[in-house]
């Protein structure tokens, strides 16, 4: 049972669960590995990697995850992820509006990171606004109500760059890359034997059809169209994303200023010195695309329905701004987009073969936007449970859950969110559609 070092894999999806876990397989001598990616380039647009930056918070509520991210950011530091880790800190932080949830969520990440060894000396807890401008002074808005803490140990990945990095070493350590036409994926075929169902590989949208011995489904918020015994296990759900544009002078100034949270409102980082964009990122319930006929959100297909932001998240953004770095607080805001993501419920990771296919495909999912962080080790996780005794994940919490009717809106019960999820076609503005 199991593949040998020799087999035939193939990864459907060259964003970050895809380009990690061909990283590890090679790394661990697996030589006959094929990374298939809808773009004709990676980092792709469809991927949620695909962007400026990603925070790496290294303290959750739960040790399971902050132990995890404790060996991710080890690993950020090695040559091949150093160029793109930037631990400029955390400023986690709630507002004086902010609802009993979003203090209550701050006060159990402080806690963790309080009481964590390796995190602990890098914390330093925040009264107020004049404790905030000690720990960032570029931050001359009125800062109104904000508490919280500043952590040193955490910051923030560029993670467009990390992806391009990784494509780079898997190409030269002998992954083949299908990319566009070659590359789309169209379904996973299975042959029946008498020995029972299993995957016999892939067909491409251009009908090629592709051996493999294991087929490793890491195609982010995309992943229901292959695997539909998924059901509503894995929604795809998105927040936006927008920039500010400085000036040469106004990036630098703001160089080296750390990730900045207040938890009602949302975030920001410091600028991208090549490009002067500064991120920005409203919090909410998130937005989601059901399928009337089946019950499950889906990516949209053409990325333009995903190029804008609902008005009250721009509404917020602008708000996160005055108080913090009034001066942007009325410029364009630029890039805007809807970043997809696979969620779900309990925001557990799905790495698991599925079921009854005589372990032929694995699902690799569910990054629930909180996986990016672990993109130096998340290919691991593959590595390990291809190792592992037995065909079952000995992590349960991220085995196969049977498909459960649940609808997609839980973002109201998850601790680090606040607000309900809202369908895609309540917030597209009229244009959108024919951008
Ligand atoms: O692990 C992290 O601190 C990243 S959270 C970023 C975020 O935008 C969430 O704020 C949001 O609630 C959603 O989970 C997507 O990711």
């Amino acid at each position: 049972m199991g593949v040998s070092k020799s087999d035939s894999i193939i990864i459907v999806g060259g964003g970050a669960f895809g380009l990690s876990t061909a990283l590890h397989l090679s790394q661990k001598g697996y030589t006959n590995i094929s990374v298939f990616e809808k773009d004709n380039n990676i980092p792709p647009r469809f991927s949620a990697a695909n962007d400026l930056n990603k925070i790496v918070r290294a303290e959750y509520e739960d040790d399971f995850y902050t132990d995890l991210t404790i060996k991710a950011i080890e690993a950020w530091k090695t040559p091949l992820f150093a160029p793109h880790f930037h631990q400029t800190g955390f400023l986690h932080c709630v507002s004086g509006d902010a609802p009993q949830k979003a203090v209550d969520t701050l006060k159990r990440f402080q806690a963790s990171a309080e009481s964590h060894p390796k995190i602990q000396p890098h914390v330093y807890p925040i009264q107020n606004a004049d404790g905030v401008r000690d720990a960032c002074w570029q931050l001359d808005g009125p800062i109104l109500g904000w508490h919280g803490y500043l952590n040193r140990f955490d910051g923030y990945a560029h993670s467009a760059n990390a992806l391009a990095a990784v494509y780079r070493a898997t190409q030269a350590a002998g992954v083949r890359f299908f990319l566009g036409e070659q590359g789309a994926v169209d379904e996973i075929v299975y042959d029946s034997t008498l020995e029972g169902r299993k995957a016999a590989g892939i067909r491409t949208k251009n009908g090629r059809f592709h051996p493999s011995s294991l087929v490793i489904v890491a195609a982010g918020a995309a992943v229901g169209r292959l695997v539909p015994e998924l059901g509503r296990n894995v929604v795809a759900k998105s927040w936006s994303v927008a920039h500010v544009h400085l000036t040469d002078e106004e990036t630098s100034a703001l160089r080296g200023i750390p990730v900045t949270y207040a938890r009602d409102l949302g975030f920001f980082f410091e600028p991208d010195p090549k490009t002067n964009l500064l991120k920005l990122c409203p919090m909410g319930g998130g937005y989601i695309n059901t399928d009337p006929k089946t019950g499950v959100s889906h990516a949209p297909e053409s990325l333009s329905e995903s190029a804008f932001v609902p008005v009250e998240d721009e509404r917020q953004m602008r708000k996160l701004l005055a108080h913090t770095l009034p001066s942007l607080a009325d410029r364009p805001l630029v890039n805007k987009s809807l970043c997809w993501f696979a969620d779900t419920n309990d925001s557990d990771f799905i790495v698991d073969y599925i079921p009854n296919l005589s372990s032929s495909v694995i699902v690799f999912s569910g990054d629930s936007g909180h996986g990016f962080k672990m993109f130096p080790i998340v290919g691991s996780f593959i590595t390990d449970l291809l190792e592992a005794p037995g065909t079952q994940q000995p992590i349960a919490r991220w085995r196969w859950k049977k498909a459960n009717g649940q609808a997609g809106d839980w973002a109201g019960d998850v601790s680090w969110r606040l607000g309900q999820s809202k369908e895609l076609s309540e917030i597209l503005p009229p244009k959108a559609s024919k951008l």
